[in-house]
């Protein structure tokens, strides 16, 4: 609130001092001294662009130290590292380059002000100038490019073979998940078969299906690699988890994938952050319509034993509507009432 009121006052005194110099211009006028206006506004001209500078770098880093903590939070996941180094270097490379150019841009103006002392030189070109300002940029680029896809590669990879696969579906507004259950499979699903119960649209021929489950909060077991099966159901969403460094849209129609190590447990975290309500959340990247916002989704990070015993916990998606049985084929409903560990007793 503070940082917006200095904002809203800078840009204040910014107008008061357009006005008092666009009077001093027409009082100029009028008295007819026309000649010393253009040498008088050059030089507030030329002031103003070195002002501007100035007050532009100083709120630039006064806001980025200050917000420092909101936008580095803990890194949570192992690949985190190597994205996090990949960029802070390219952070440092462009700020260094932005801030010299920037110095250059406002002073140039400021140093070479109108003045009758002085004649404009033609300067048609320099080879040699041209020559360093082209190659030295382009060798930077395709360093920071060729880094850049070296970490892509790492961090895109194929899951590691133990992966523990979980489907995230974005859909307006709020997120699924779901668990393959214990034949660590995810079964089939068929945007036909979504009705107001069946939100995933889960297919019940398919025998992979019988034991998935879907709790209201997503679980990850700390030090496993866990691979998300992204797909949205209506619009754009975007799965983002910032301290796992997780970003990855959820598209309609093109399912998506994005696999990680998360590193540190909830627990952990709490002591790290010194925050006993610490929690871990996805949430929605994707302006998805107006109840985008809402889109939060509840990460717990347990310990493998923690994560096993919870799992073991969960009850399967069919034994929680059993009305669905009717849709598994006659030679499945056996097998599908002892996958989902549905009662015959409850049935009758
Ligand atoms: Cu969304």
């Amino acid at each position: 609130m503070i940082g917006f009121s200095i904002a809203v006052g800078i840009v204040l005194i910014l107008a008061i001092l357009l006005l008092i110099f666009r009077l001093h211009t027409l009082v100029n006028v009028m008295k007819q001294s026309d000649k010393k206006v253009g040498s008088g506004s050059n030089k507030t001209n030329a002031l103003l662009f070195i002002v501007f500078m100035v007050v532009s770098f100083v709120l630039l880093f006064w806001y980025s130290v200050k917000n420092f903590h909101v936008y580095q939070l803990p890194i949570a996941s192992e690949h985190g590292v190597i994205t996090d180094r990949l960029f802070w270097i390219t952070m440092g490379i462009t700020g260094v380059v932005f801030i010299l150019t920037q110095i250059l841009l406002f002073y140039f103006p400021f140093k070479y002000q109108h003045s009758p002392k002085r004649k404009a030189l033609y300067f048609p070109d320099n080879n040699r100038l041209e020559f360093i300002w082209t190659i030295v940029p382009a060798v930077v680029l395709t360093a920071l490019v060729v880094y850049g896809l070296s970490v892509w590669n790492k961090v895109m990879s194929p899951a590691p073979k133990n992966a523990e696969i979980i489907e995230i579906m974005g859909y307006q507004f709020a997120w699924k998940v779901r668990y393959p259950g214990s034949d660590e499979t995810l079964g089939a699903y068929d945007f036909r078969k979504i009705d107001a119960v069946n939100d995933f649209g889960l297919d019940f021929t398919d025998r992979a299906a019988f034991d998935d489950f879907s709790p209201r909060e997503l679980h990850l077991p700390k030090g496993q690699p866990v691979e998300f099966h992204i797909r949205a159901r209506d619009v754009l969403h975007s799965v983002f988890a910032p301290h796992f460094r997780l970003k990855m849209d959820a598209v309609p129609g093109m399912p998506t994938r994005f696999w990680f190590i998360p590193t540190k447990s909830t627990a952990d975290m709490r002591v790290e952050t010194g925050n006993p309500e610490f929690n871990y959340e996805i949430a929605c990247t994707e302006v998805c319509g107006r109840g985008h916002f809402s889109m939060r989704l509840l990460v717990v990070v347990d310990e493998p034993a923690d994560y096993e015993k919870w799992k073991s916990e969960q009850k399967p998606w069919l034994s929680k509507n059993p009305e669905y049985l009717a849709k598994v084929p006659e030679n499945l409903k056996e097998l599908a009432m002892i996958k989902s560990q549905i009662e015959t007793t409850t049935l009758n």
